[in-house]
């Protein structure tokens, strides 16, 4: 199939959800066209079946604000035209769902009928979708999509909860590529630069906004330290930033944290750490602790949203209620203070993570494709009326 993928290009889950889908597919003789306005992250743009479309935005001085969605749109059409695509794929409903909307408008005028699939992350729908400034548009494009995914049942029911939708979501759990993460012994350099003295090695990714209550995360390392020699990198970066290194010279943890910054790959960064720390507010998912168990380490998370679907309690890590600190940090240390215990829930954060692999979720894409390519919802086109 020729398929279009929308997506944000940057170091969010739902990138890099769509670009290992698209990269997945492609990799199984599909054509794949990433439409967005820069290069993914994760993509290699030099693969077979792969090709990105960039959507450039002109800065006309009478714009305080670019009109992105309308020149998406206008790429769509381009692009679902000129490479005869069978099906637009976009992540993250704003403003995606809703260009894709319009080109399929524009398309019918035209004779042609492209079905489009709308796959909802989170905080599309669960912070900024169920805002009253987008509401309409999102209710609107979600009822109009020829099909809609969220990434977990938690999701849906919220998508359900908040909007007025009158059609069927169906929930396509996010996945992991299980090859990428083989790094038998090839993480001891890490380990030996991180933790010198065999410290317990302590990880969080994300992009420290408010939602991921990064502070949580450095108030539980303070804990579990006190209890154990350990260190903690804190991957990724975001508005919070300063505000946890302020707090790491408040705490004397200094010494012992790292923010190592952005990393593209961070499969090995996850297989050279004992236990990763998610204390987020809300996540529709939670694609970092599914990395972590996937690279054998469990996860001390909150049991907000979708993250019970990934993390199992007492299994794969530990859940809590957000903000329990005290909590989190005693269960982290039962985790790490027993060379057995922690290659108990190593193994098994590994084996809850074969569930959510690629080659499991993928056929469920492709099922959907054929099925709207089979049956597109019609879109009259003013021509016809
Ligand atoms: O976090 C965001 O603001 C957006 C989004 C993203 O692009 O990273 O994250 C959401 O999508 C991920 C991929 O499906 C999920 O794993 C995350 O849980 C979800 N984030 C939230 O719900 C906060």
């Amino acid at each position: 199939m020729n398929i279009g993928i929308v997506c944000y290009p940057t170091f969010g889950g739902s990138g890099v959800v769509a670009t290992e889908l698209g990269k997945a597919l492609a990799g199984k003789g599909h054509k794949v066209h990433f439409i967005t306005y820069q290069q993914p992250v994760k993509l290699d743009i030099f693969s077979e079946n792969i090709f990105f479309h960039e959507v450039k935005v002109s800065d006309y001085p009478l714009f305080d604000y670019q009109p992105y969605e309308l020149v998406l749109t206008s790429k769509l059409v381009d692009v679902v035209k000129f490479e005869k695509l069978d099906v637009l794929h976009v992540h993250y409903a704003i403003p995606h769902a809703s260009a894709a909307y319009m080109a399929k408008k524009i398309l019918a005028a035209e004779g042609i009928n492209i079905p489009f699939i709308t796959t909802l992350h989170g905080t599309d729908i669960t912070l900024v979708g169920k805002d009253s400034s987008f509401e309409p548009v999102i209710t609107f494009a979600i009822n109009e999509s020829d099909a809609v995914t969220a990434v977990s049942e938690s999701l849906k029911q919220d998508t359900l909860k908040h909007f007025n939708v009158k059609r069927t979501i169906e929930v396509i759990p996010n996945f992991i590529c299980l090859d990428q993460y083989n790094y038998n012994g090839s993480v001891e350099n890490i380990q030996k630069s991180v933790a010198p003295n065999g410290e317990r090695i302590l990880i969080h990714i994300s992009n420290f906004r408010k939602v991921k209550r990064t502070e949580d995360v450095i108030r539980v390392f303070d804990i579990v330290r006190k209890s154990i020699p350990a260190k903690l990198l804190m991957v990724g970066d975001g508005p919070d930033r300063h505000k946890l290194e302020e707090l790491c010279r408040e705490l004397g943890t200094c010494d012992l944290v790292t923010f190592v910054g952005k990393v593209k790959d961070t499969e090995r960064i996850l297989a050279a750490s004992d236990l990763f720390i998610l204390p987020s507010e809300t996540e529709s998912f939670g694609l970092a602790a599914l990395e972590a168990m996937a690279a054998k380490t469990p996860v001390i998370s909150t049991n907000t949203g979708g993250i019970p679907e990934v993390n199992r309690n007492g299994v794969s890590g530990y859940l809590s209620n957000i903000g329990d600190i005290e909590e989190m940090a005693e269960n982290a240390i039962k985790i790490l203070e027993d060379d057995e215990k922690l290659k108990t829930f190593k193994k098994s954060a590994f084996e809850t993570s074969k569930e959510f692999d690629i080659h499991k979720v993928l056929p469920l894409y492709e099922t959907l494709y054929k099925k709207v390519t089979k049956n597109p919802k019609k879109t009259p086109s003013y021509n016809s009326n």
